[in-house]
């Protein structure tokens, strides 16, 4: 009780702190991030290493995500949750507890999410958030291998005069909308000055993006901006078909934008965890190894000698060592997919949003995912 005094202690700054309440020790940022000097330290779980104990233990992994972005993050209207992050929360708990299906998805929104990590309420966060250096050092917290390399875009209608070749320049005097507790909030701040047109140009922001898309929708914002991925999903996905058509987006990137899961930095074991979830997703897209083919590949290339220590068919397998059953990520492969698989599902050519894997691809196709080796 007296050793979980403290804890309380700092949850409460946090939520404080979160809520934008400048209390001397602790300050926000514009993207509504909980910043202090003397409370960063993660609260959650407590003892390092106990993160994986706890999902154990309670037989379900607590995954906190978006719930409104098709693609990525959705809730389904029978209550499912679907997309490219969800589906990492699920080979997440495949590896952990060798089901897919274990897992309670926390919906959060950019505003709530780095609180909802920070006090234990999730194991982790897999909410189309970008790895900066601000929430890498001060929020407690690190970030698993980028699993989508994305930049900031904006969206305006081709019925006002805007299209593919219109620049940051071209919105001067308009009303620029988004969500609050973003990097795209300081992203588009920034441009607007550097354009020259902040004077005249307001940067709206609202609670969640179905709220940015209805004023978009009633004409009381003049252009969008978010990461291009979220302005892909809400075009393809906006109705009616007459409004859809008339979104463009603007050819100009703002950002880099890494987007990957994130978790609280107490428990190395627990990071471990996930890191390695992410690479072996890569690795098996590097060899070809998918969700039907696992079986197959394992009994038949006896000399992959890596393979068969990462999925856990050889005697010098490294996952009884991280506290997981040595077939751990042969789970999350046969259950939920290689990378390719994720993407396809989820953002591939046969969705509606057919996003091409540019960046997002394996060093080998000209990408930027390189794995290290499972040795
Ligand atoms: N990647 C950026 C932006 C994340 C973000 O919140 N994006 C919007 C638009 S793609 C979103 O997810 N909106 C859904 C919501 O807030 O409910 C960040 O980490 O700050």
């Amino acid at each position: 009780m007296i050793k979980k005094l403290p804890a309380l202690l700092i949850v409460l700054a946090l939520v404080v702190a979160a809520c934008g309440d400048d209390d001397g020790a602790s300050t926000t940022t514009t993207e509504g991030e909980a910043v202090t000097t003397t409370t960063a330290a993660p609260t959650g779980q407590g003892e390092a290493g106990s993160t994986l104990a706890t999902i154990q233990e309670r037989g379900v992994l607590i995954c906190g995500t978006n719930e409104t972005l098709p693609g990525f993050g959705f809730r389904e209207a029978d209550g499912s949750f679907s997309g490219f992050d969800v589906d990492y929360c699920r080979a997440i708990a495949a590896a952990v507890l060798g089901d897919a299906t274990a897992v309670e998805f926390r919906p959060l929104t950019a505003a709530e999410r780095f609180t909802a990590l920070q006090t234990g309420e999730i194991d982790v966060l897999i909410r189309n958030t970008t790895w900066t250096q601000t929430r890498d050092t001060t929020l407690g917290a690190h970030f698993a291998p980028t699993t989508f390399y994305d930049g900031q875009g904006v969206a305006a209608l081709g019925s006002k005069g805007f299209d593919s070749d219109s620049t940051i320049a071209d919105l001067d005097g308009a009303i620029i909308c988004t969500n609050a507790g973003t990097t795209t909030e300081l992203n588009i701040n920034e441009a607007i000055q550097l354009a020259g047109i902040a004077d005249n140009t307001t940067v709206q922001t609202f609670e969640d993006f179905d709220q940015v898309m209805n004023a978009f929708q009633a004409g009381s914002c003049d252009a969008i901006t978010t990461d291009k991925s979220g302005l892909i999903s809400r075009k393809a996905t906006a109705e009616p078909a007459a409004f859809r058509d008339d979104i463009v987006i603007f050819g100009v990137t703002l950002s880099k934008e890494p987007l990957g899961p994130m978790y609280r930095s107490d428990d190395a074991q627990w990071g471990d965890i996930v890191d390695w979830t992410v690479y072996t997703t890569f690795i098996a897209e590097e060899k070809g190894v998918t969700s039907a083919n696992i079986d197959d590949y394992l009994a038949n290339n006896p000399d992959d000698l890596e393979a068969q220590r990462l999925f856990g068919a050889a005697e010098d397998e490294l996952q009884t060592g991280m506290g997981l059953s040595a077939d751990a990520y042969y789970n999350a492969i046969k259950q939920v997919g290689s990378y390719e698989e994720i993407y396809n599902r989820n953002l591939g050519p046969d969705t509606v949003f057919n996003v091409p894997r540019g960046l997002n691809s394996l060093w080998i196709n000209g990408g930027l995912f390189y794995p290290p080796p499972a040795r």
